[in-house]
């Protein structure tokens, strides 16, 4: 295999970027920021103050690099574990813990499961439980931005076991034959659950498998914002020139739980987890911007300390709200007019809550 694409600890000086320093620091600042909502939120679970999470520990640097290469009105279907593209995106943190909590100023109204977020302002299409979706809704809304002559890209990200998912094929396929502007970002995070990658893929890593469909694939380090950033906006300049598609492999790895419903230590061994650990991406990157004279300890204190703030009040804020939104919202967003029979479902819902204090019928 060859060496995957990395930056931060290249002897050069100057890496030949266009990006300044306060993009530089922005960058840091939202991997700290994500990282920091990451751990309360597990926390909140463990608690039983919020009903599940899905943390993206250790590849922050992964999807916040990737998400820093694109434009504000470019598309984005991601995978659920990227939590900093909303939040480079400028979404407030508050909404995010809102849609964990499922309340009543959760935008999804409580329908969608946590870390399910869905935001129309910047184009963050709604999350999907099932695995891989996401590759194909991209791969058609990429066809219809070049079909319409704009200059949007999209991006969708994914995970090495969505990679063999059939709308995997279907997907790259597409977007390759119609040289659509879709960047895929398969996030390489070692495992699918418990399933390690030689159980996922016979192949010599993921970023091979492009050549098949008859687009670039490029490997590149994962936890390495700087190279993650560099790749995406290839792909990305390359796409809006009307060049097709690019398959990118971020090697990464989940140093969280899959979800707050697994046990990690019951498959990966103790020596790979510390072996990553000590490549740990924000670690990395601070170290780097530090030697580079971009922060200094007094900014690395005042960030972590600014964005633990943030996370608390957010989840202050989120659990001063009433927490289930009213029943009667359940038949708000698909129809402009209700048709008779939702009426008829609406007027008995409505009398089992004032029968019985909640909606279902007789319990
Ligand atoms: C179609 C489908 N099959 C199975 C699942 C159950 N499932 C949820 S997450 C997951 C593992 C996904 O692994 P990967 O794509 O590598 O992403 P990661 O969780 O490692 O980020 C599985 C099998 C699902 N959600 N959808």
């Amino acid at each position: 295999m060859t060496r995957p694409l990395t930056l931060l600890e290249s002897r050069k000086k100057d890496l030949g970027l266009d990006l300044s320093e306060e993009d530089l620091r922005r960058l840091y600042t939202t991997m700290v920021r994500t990282r920091k909502m990451d751990d309360k939120l597990v926390l909140l679970q463990r608690q039983g103050r919020i009903g599940f999470y899905l943390a993206c520990t250790g590849q922050e640097a992964t999807h916040v690099g990737a998400a820093f290469a694109l434009e504000q009105d470019d598309w984005v279907f991601a995978h659920y574990r990227d939590q900093g593209i909303p939040l480079l995106k400028g979404i407030e943190m508050e909404r995010m813990v809102h849609q964990c909590f499922g309340n009543v100023r959760d935008n999804t109204k409580g329908r969608q499961m946590p870390v399910h977020y869905s935001f129309k302002e910047i184009n963050f299409v709604s999350i999907s439980s099932p695995l891989a979706v996401q590759i194909i809704q991209a791969a058609g809304t990429a066809y219809a931005m070049k079909v319409k002559g704009r200059k949007d890209v999209v991006l969708t990200s994914f995970g090495d076991g969505s990679s063999s998912e059939g709308d995997f094929h279907s997907g790259m396929n597409f977007a390759a034959v119609r040289k659509a502007p879709c960047i895929f970002l398969l996030e390489n995070n070692q495992y699918a659950i418990s399933v390690p990658l030689d159980h996922q893929t016979a192949s010599d890593g993921f970023a091979v498998k492009a050549e098949g469909y008859g687009m670039p694939g490029v490997q590149v380090d994962g936890n390495d914002v700087l190279a993650m950033y560099q790749a995406v906006k290839e792909a990305v300049d390359r796409a809006r020139r009307g060049e097709g598609p690019t398959l990118i492999e971020a090697v990464s790895f989940r140093m969280a739980a899959h979800s707050t419903s697994d046990d990690p230590s019951r498959y990966v061994p103790e020596e790979e987890y510390a072996e990553w650990k000590a490549k740990d991406p924000i670690l990395r990157f601070e170290k780097y911007l530090l030697k580079q004279g971009v922060i200094d300890e007094d900014f690395i204190q005042s960030t972590a300390k600014a964005a633990e703030g943030e996370v608390d009040a957010a989840v202050k804020a989120a659990e001063a709200e009433q927490w289930h939104p009213e029943a009667d919202t359940l038949f708000d967003d698909v129809y402009a007019e209700l048709p008779p029979h939702l009426l008829e479902q609406r007027e008995r819902m409505r009398r089992d809550v004032e029968e019985n204090g909640m909606p279902g019928g007789h319990h």
